[in-house]
């Protein structure tokens, strides 16, 4: 099995999970599909854009993982072999320098807007809202974290294990206590697998419900995102897929006859109810993710995306 497949399968089985580890998996295989290529420069081209088809379709919500494949792609370029591989290999591992950069400087820039003494809600697991709030940590302004098991896949676990490891009192809940504690929270903070153009945020199900028990207690709701999580195809009026896992990650449907289990993992969090979007270029309103989405893909003359999905559909 080539680079391209182990990945795929590890993505969709969700050991590698998570928006920006997901991207950087993506643009890793691809880097070593190209490394391992051993046929003629003329096949090249073809070989990758087969690895990207191979997956692209593995987790449909997060954009980061589409965004990657492009990153790469509209960089493959050469005259020969040597130059084209070069050329995959150099985009690959600076789209993962790059990505690694920005989750740092988010954790930077956001834990100015982590007041002193807080509590921080968060959700699920998202390296980016964990940047901000260690960032927060050493600066002293965190007094506890409160954080969701996040049902079903328990990623929640992950990050009360994180915390707790770098020394964050953290007191984890269940999902449907969110509203029960928001009375104690000072600030919300979760990441996103994906920004659209509208400002919306697509993240963990659960967070729109967290974004409306915060506006009722007038709690602030910031959201750490990395630019790479901004959709363009929303811009040209693109909804963005909520994906729906095996209902048997809910529970096994043989010990519930007649009864339909839905598993959606995702749901969209209108702006209105986010205070700010926290990115590696700065802090900024939802209302301004389609001159970010413009600023960043305006120019793209071709989207690779077209191309990978054709190979996709053979
Ligand atoms: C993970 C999830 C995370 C975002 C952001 O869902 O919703 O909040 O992906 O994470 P899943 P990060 O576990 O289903 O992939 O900031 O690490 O990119």
């Amino acid at each position: 099995m080539g680079p391209a497949r182990v990945v795929a399968e590890k993505i969709r089985r969700m050991e590698i999970r998570g928006a920006g580890r997901i991207g950087r998996a993506v643009a890793g295989a691809l880097r070593d599909e190209a490394l391992s290529y051993a046929g003629p420069a003329s096949g090249f081209e073809e070989h990758m854009y087969r690895a990207a088809a191979v997956l692209l379709d593995t987790r449909p919500t997060a954009v980061s993982l589409r965004n990657a494949l492009r990153y790469v792609l509209m960089r493959m370029q050469g005259d020969d072999l040597e130059s084209l591989r070069d050329s995959v290999v150099r985009a690959a591992e600076e789209f993962i320098r790059v990505s690694r950069e920005a989750v740092e400087r988010i954790g930077r820039i956001g834990s100015g807007r982590i007041p002193k003494g807080s509590v921080v809600m968060t959700h699920c697991n998202s390296q980016a809202a964990i940047s901000v709030i260690l960032h927060a940590w050493e600066q002293g302004r965190v007094e506890m974290v409160i954080n969701t098991e996040t049902r079903p896949a328990f990623q929640g676990h992950i990050t009360a294990r994180t915390l707790a490891s770098k020394g964050v009192p953290v007191t984890m809940i269940i999902d449907s206590a969110v509203r029960y504690f928001m009375k104690e929270v000072d600030v919300v903070v979760v990441g996103a697998d994906t920004v659209a153009s509208n400002g919306a945020v697509i993240n963990k199900i659960g967070t729109s419900q967290i974004a409306l028990a915060a506006n009722e207690a007038r709690v602030p709701f910031l959201v750490a995102a990395e630019t790479y999580k901004f959709s363009p195809e929303t811009m040209i009026g693109k909804l963005v897929e909520i994906e729906e896992r095996d209902p048997r990650e809910v529970a096994n449907p043989e010990d519930f006859p007649g009864v339909r289990i839905r598993n959606p993992v995702f749901d969209a969090t209108p702006p209105e109810y986010i205070d700010a979007i926290v990115t590696e270029m700065g802090v900024i309103s939802p209302h301004m993710a389609y001159d970010i989405i413009k600023e960043l893909f305006g120019s793209m003359h071709q989207d690779p995306l077209a191309k990978i999905q054709r190979f996709a559909n053979h």
